[in-house]
């Protein structure tokens, strides 16, 4: 089902027509409001952009602009007109505060509709909502969503597994929505309660928020019997709803690019790079009103795609997000992404996706070591518990691994393997896959 059909299927010119509107009406709007924008965009006129392809001229906004401006100093409408605030915990320090309107959050709710409708889900069917309530825009974004589209949404928010597992056997919703590493982890639940993937009501899933591969999908839609798509968001931007899957392809997200436009810059020039070439996403908000953005830096690593899709929509597609720019490791020069880690691991039936990559320095070079579940039946086949390194189809399949990522990454990392239950799991909100302990020197 395509929520917003006519605009969803525009022409793509007609959808740059569109797009070039309201860039210039944001430009006006961002100039006189906002007191950053006001010195930044001093020298454009809205006027001035002749074509969507001028945004390249426009400066970038950065994270950073944002935290200097905490709480409310970025905010284009006076504070008594949010009807609603949302913050995104960064690595470091003060949160990344959001402001919404009345009309941005319905805006908010009108996107998430669609991702949900894009990723399979009708009205009146029910939505188990496992993302968390509260500043993360997760929760009451895809909640809204769902309420928007007529869905019968269940707030469960995150964790309390078990609780989970009873209200999904017990309500039997169509649909879940929550991360990636969370939707292993009741996966997983269901099979050690002995809960067969097709004795589970649930057939579409909508994940995201960290990064995640094919493989993984694979492991979801086969534990829990869904079909899982991937959702993007980020809150700045406004939270989830930035782009979705469609289960007819589930290939690429489909920007919901009237609302915010994309492009991929080249992470060290910021110069705008072609389709299907890999740099930093950037986003101009079109459309919203407490807090708009200019070419936001999002520092997520992506390509686009204009290819024509299998659903009808018009909408770009940008690829699964690699990883952030910040969590890129370079170990012995070789760039790699923990998403890259995990696509090689998986390649071997034997490892499962419950790993960790440990990050220490030496010297001035990053050392990377991965740790990774073996499967159950890897060692019931081995007929023991053990997994040191001096039995032969330990050592073996370690080695295996090594020369997999060897192969697949092209450089050497360390693999220690560890025992099925072992690794931390998600509680419910993103996994953190990288321990960097180079800092601690
Ligand atoms: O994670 C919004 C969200 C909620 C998206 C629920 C999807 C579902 P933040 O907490 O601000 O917002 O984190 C945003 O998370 O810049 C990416 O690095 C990462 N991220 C979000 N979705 C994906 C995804 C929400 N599908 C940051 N794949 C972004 C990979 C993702 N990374």
């Amino acid at each position: 089902m395509i929520f917003d059909r006519e605009v969803e299927t525009l022409p793509r010119e007609s959808l740059r027509e569109l797009q070039l509107d309201r860039l210039r009406a944001l430009v006006a709007v961002a100039k006189e409001r906002v007191p950053l924008y006001g010195e930044r965009l001093a020298d454009v006129e809205p006027g001035d952009l002749s074509s969507i392809d001028d945004l390249r001229h426009l400066p970038f906004t950065r994270k950073d602009d944002l935290r200097a401006a905490y709480p409310f100093g970025m905010l284009a409408v006076p504070r008594s007109q949010l009807v609603r605030v949302h913050a995104s915990s960064g690595t470091t320090g003060k949160l990344t505060v959001v402001g919404y309107t009345r009309a941005d959050v319905e805006l908010f709710a009108r996107v998430n509709a669609r991702c949900l409708a894009m990723a399979g889900a009708e009205r009146g069917m029910m939505l188990h909502n496992a993302y968390g309530y509260g500043l993360f825009t997760g929760g009451l974004g895809i909640h809204y969503g769902g309420e928007r589209l007529g869905m019968t949404v269940i707030p469960v928010s995150g964790g309390m597994t078990e609780r989970q597992l009873m209200l999904i056997e017990d309500f039997r919703p169509e649909m879940i929505t929550c991360t990636p590493s969370y939707a292993l982890t009741l996966a997983q639940a269901f099979a050690a309660r002995g809960v067969a993937p097709n004795e589970i009501s649930l057939r579409y899933a909508v994940l995201g928020a960290e990064p995640w591969t094919d493989a993984m999908r694979d492991e979801i839609d086969a534990g829990l019997g869904v079909a899982s798509s991937n959702i993007f968001g980020l809150s700045e931007v406004i939270g989830p709803g930035v782009s979705c899957e469609c289960v007819e392809e589930r290939a690429g997200s489909h920007v919901n690019e009237d609302h915010f436009l994309a492009e991929v810059v080249d992470p060290e020039t910021g110069e705008p790079l072609p389709e299907g070439e890999d740099g930093v996403l950037v986003f101009t908000t079109l459309t919203k009103e407490a807090l708009p953005l200019v070419r936001y830096w999002t520092g997520d690593i992506s390509s686009l795609s204009s290819a024509p899709c299998a659903c009808g929509r018009t909408l770009l597609r940008m690829a699964r997000i690699k990883g952030r720019a910040d969590d890129m490791l370079i170990i012995r020069g070789v760039n790699v992404y923990p998403t890259q880690v995990e696509a090689a691991l998986l390649q071997l039936p034997e490892l499962t996706p419950n790993y960790r990559i440990l990050v220490a320095r030496s010297g001035t070079l990053d050392e990377a070591e991965v740790e990774v579940e073996v499967s159950e039946v890897f060692l019931r086949e081995a007929g023991t518990e053990s997994l040191s390194g001096d039995l032969d189809h330990v050592r073996e399949l370690r080695e295996r691994a090594e020369r997999r990522l060897q192969g697949s990454i092209g450089c050497s990392l360390a693999v220690s393997l560890r025992a099925p239950g072992t690794m931390p799991r998600s509680e419910g909100g993103k996994l953190q896959r990288v321990v960097d302990r180079r800092a601690l020197r």
